[in-house]
């Protein structure tokens, strides 16, 4: 190893700022110390601050006068009630306008709102007390329309109350839920535009379609819905077998197609705006039509015609969102990131028309960098979702401050919003009593929520937003944080997995580096060393046309501009191509060098932002929330060293 000299950040003397007690003479008498103890420590409680009220800390204004709620309100109820407790502007009037385009937009004028469906009105009711607290002009006119009708939170929850990639604590629904936490959860997504949620883990337990978990679901349901959201369920396809209904799963067994229409008719029954299933099949072991030798397309479809058949007149059906994610089946032993085009293209144009096919953002898994899945290159007559993940399995986790949105930016600058029918986000929520685990990761549940209803929004201008509201909007606070934020995904790339590398976790867990990583009993693609392919002259993994050719899933340009090392991005360099140690990067220096300034720039950028907050941020920012941040900054920033170490140790161990 070439022993690279960097320029470490200048390191600031600081002085912890301690507790000053300065000596009076009024302390002198005792009964007056224990009365000033005694307030001071009522003025602490009142200040308290943990987090749990997300976005939405407006002030009630008018505690005197708002409408009470009822048990069950409807939504016009919730949107009155909202802004009599917290609109200082006036009475607000709420008015259906029949001739407004048919979706769950808004249009504001002065002190009325107008909406096409109630749920607009909620939503309008949630925007004019945003633009209150952010200081935007009261009498501006302002209309808004969502650019999908799906936008959806998907919830890894499992029935015993443990969560899939969750980093906040156990589940807010199973196995039981308080019902005011639903409600608050609720409102914290219907003042986003959220308008649906998946309640449990796509790894599904056949249980979750029993009667007595269709019976939570459908209490759930009746508190979500007037916040506008409904319920989906992921479900276990080989659930009538599981469950010993059936002597089999085959879809096109009628025995099995009878079984999901009853099925469906008895969710109905329960939850009349059932929104449908969501489907993870032959993938990671779990079961799906593949195993009786049928397509997905097979299987897709006559869940689809369950759903159809169920859903009450008048009323657009029940949708199956199958995933994409599937690799290791029928196409074991391909480059795993072709595998979902491998296996879904040919089947385009085969599926009902209320199935709609969701795939994740990259076509590998989540990774901090990956280039957008071609599927949304090559599907074409099937309607397509895109599934992000706001829990941070890959990006540190809720131990590090790591913004999303930039990531999710840079998915839509290359796959265009409007080809898309819905968005879905893994969820990053549990009973954590900041429901995120880190008082940051909130940003990202945010994130997703105004970018599902506005793709068009940048990045910056979502993170001040959501910094103004959540802690203040002092600009000099706003200004540093939202950069910090901004640059925090950058970082993390740069100190996990620069230049296009990917997916070098540790086994099972992805929290922290295994480079080296190799385990025979595995499936060679969920080895580290599989990805980097890294030895004594070169790394990196060959996907252009002399190599795997997953350059070729690609539309045309985008396909040329991978496949050729000068103009690849350098981002996802060894992501695409096996380049040579000694390669020279566009600013001359060398692969090796290039890889080690990274590595290194991500721990700087992670101290400079640690250095932020503990120095120049705490006087904004209440003391929990602060020193929570700042503890989880440590944390991260040794962990941000130790993947400088670990990585840059071994690429350059196989050099010597
Ligand atoms: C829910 C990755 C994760 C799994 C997850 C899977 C999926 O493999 O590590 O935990 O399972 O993706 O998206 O189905």
């Amino acid at each position: 190893m070439k022993n690279e000299e960097f320029a470490t950040p200048k390191r600031k003397k600081f002085m912890h700022q301690s507790l000053k007690f300065k000596e009076k003479s009024y302390l002198c008498n005792m009964k007056q110390l224990l009365l000033s103890l005694f307030i001071m420590s009522l003025a602490l409680t009142v200040q308290a601050e943990d987090g749990h009220q997300l976005w939405l800390r407006y002030q009630p204004v008018n505690t005197s006068h708002p409408s009470p709620l009822t048990s069950n309100p409807s939504t016009v109820d919730l949107a009155r009630h909202e802004l009599e407790t917290y609109y200082t502007g006036g009475n607000v009037t709420l008015s259906i306008d029949a001739t407004m385009p048919d979706d769950d937009g808004f249009r504001i004028d002065g002190n009325t709102i107008a909406a096409r469906r109630d749920v607009g009105l909620l939503y309008g009711a949630y925007a004019l007390l945003r633009r209150q607290a952010l200081g935007a002009p009261a009498a501006a006119s302002y209309s808004s329309h969502p650019a999908y009708a799906l936008r959806l939170l998907n919830h890894w929850d499992n029935l015993d109350g443990t969560i899939e990639r969750g980093y906040a604590g156990r589940s807010i629904f199973w196995p039981a839920a308080d019902p005011q936490l639903i409600r608050e959860y609720a409102r914290a997504n219907a003042s986003l535009g959220i308008n649906g949620t998946v309640l449990n883990n796509v790894n599904a337990s056949p249980q979750m379609l029993t009667v007595p978990y269709l019976k939570q679901v459908q209490a759930y349901a009746d508190i979500l819905r007037p916040y506008g959201i409904k319920v989906f369920l992921s479900i276990n396809f080989a659930t009538p077998m599981a469950l010993g209904d059936t002597k089999t799963a085959d879809p096109l067994s009628p025995a099995v197609a009878r079984w999901w229409k009853k099925k469906a008719h008895e969710i109905y029954k329960l939850i009349p705006d059932f929104g449908g299933f969501l489907v993870k099949a032959n993938s990671e072991g779990q079961p799906g039509p593949g195993d009786y030798h049928r397509s997905h397309a097979d299987g897709a479809n006559m869940l689809a015609d369950a759903l159809k058949s169920a859903t009450p007149k008048g009323q657009a059906p029940g949708i199956v969102m199958w995933r994409c994610f599937v690799y290791g089946a029928n196409h074991k032993g391909e480059d795993r990131v072709k595998q979902a085009v491998s296996e879904f293209k040919p089947l385009d144009g085969q599926f009902r028309d209320n199935v709609i096919l969701q795939t994740k953002n990259g076509p590998l898994d989540f990774q901090p960098r990956e280039p957008y899945s071609p599927i949304f290159d090559q599907i074409s007559q099937t309607p397509n979702m895109v599934e992000l993940q706001i829990t941070q399995e890959y990006l540190g986790q809720s131990r590090h401050l790591v913004y999303l949105a930039p990531m999710w930016k840079e998915f839509f600058s290359l796959v265009n919003p409007q080809q898309l029918k819905g968005i879905a986000g893994v969820a990053n929520i549990g009973l954590d009593r900041n429901w995120c685990g880190h008082h940051f990761s909130q940003a990202n549940w945010y994130a997703f929520g105004r970018l599902a209803w506005d793709p068009s929004l940048t990045s910056q201008q979502i993170a001040r937003e959501w910094l103004a509201l959540t802690f203040t909007s002092d600009s000099r606070f706003v200004a540093a944080a939202s950069q910090m934020m901004e640059e925090s995904h950058e970082s993390c790339v740069d100190y996990m997995m620069p230049l296009g590398l990917h997916h070098i976790f540790k086994f099972d867990h992805h929290y922290g580096p295994e480079p080296d990583g190799f385990i025979a009993s595995y499936p060679l693609e969920w080895c580290p060393v599989y990805y980097h392919k890294a030895n004594r002259d070169s790394i990196g993994f060959n996907r252009t046309t002399t190599g795997t050719d997953a350059v070729s899933q690609y539309r045309p340009d985008m396909a040329r501009l991978y496949n050729d090392i000068a103009t690849c991005p350098e981002n996802l360099l060894l992501w695409f191509h096996r380049v040579p140690w000694s390669y020279r990067m566009k600013d001359g220096s060398t692969l090796w060098q290039s890889l080690q300034y990274h590595y290194q720039r991500g721990v700087i950028t992670v101290e400079q932002h640690q250095n932020l907050w503990h120095n120049k941020l705490r006087n904004f920012v209440d003391q929990q929330r602060w020193a929570e941040v700042d503890e989880r900054l440590r944390d991260q920033l040794a962990s941000a060293q130790e993947w400088r170490d670990v990585c840059l140790k071994y690429f350059s161990s196989l050099q010597q």
